[in-house]
């Protein structure tokens, strides 16, 4: 989709750290990190929110995002992570996309609560 940021980061004509780059999806640093090495998923479609991804993709989706939550502790040596959307409501970027945070215990979030809104 022309003039969507995140459709030309998939498409390399907007730099970006990415960290994964398959056919279910891209993984890449947020320029705006809630901690280091917070990563968000996109699917390589223009699709604005998780009810419009279709069927077929879900499970490729969801099983990149599974990897990317696996290798950010790896990565980081975080102890988990806070895997979330906004979508629409609080949702700045009209792309889908899952944040993959890495989280550590005593690191100032508290439970389930998402720092930006
Ligand atoms: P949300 O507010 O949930 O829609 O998250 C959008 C995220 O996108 C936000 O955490 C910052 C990130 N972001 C915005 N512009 C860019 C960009 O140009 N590059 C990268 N890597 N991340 C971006």
């Amino acid at each position: 989709m022309p003039d969507c940021l995140f459709c030309s980061i998939v498409a390399g004509t907007v730099p970006a750290f990415k960290v994964v780059d398959s056919p279910d999806g891209v993984g890449f640093l947020d320029i705006r990190p809630v901690f280091k090495g917070h990563v968000l998923v996109v699917p390589r479609p223009h699709l604005t929110q998780l009810s419009d991804l279709p069927a077929d993709l879900l499970p490729g989706y969801f099983t990149l995002v599974q990897r990317v939550a696996a290798a950010v502790p790896r990565a980081l040596g975080s102890q988990g992570t806070f895997v979330a959307e906004n979508n629409v409501v609080s949702q700045s970027v009209p792309h889908l996309h899952t944040h993959v945070v890495p989280r550590t215990k005593g690191d100032g979030l508290r439970g389930f609560f998402w720092p930006r809104t």
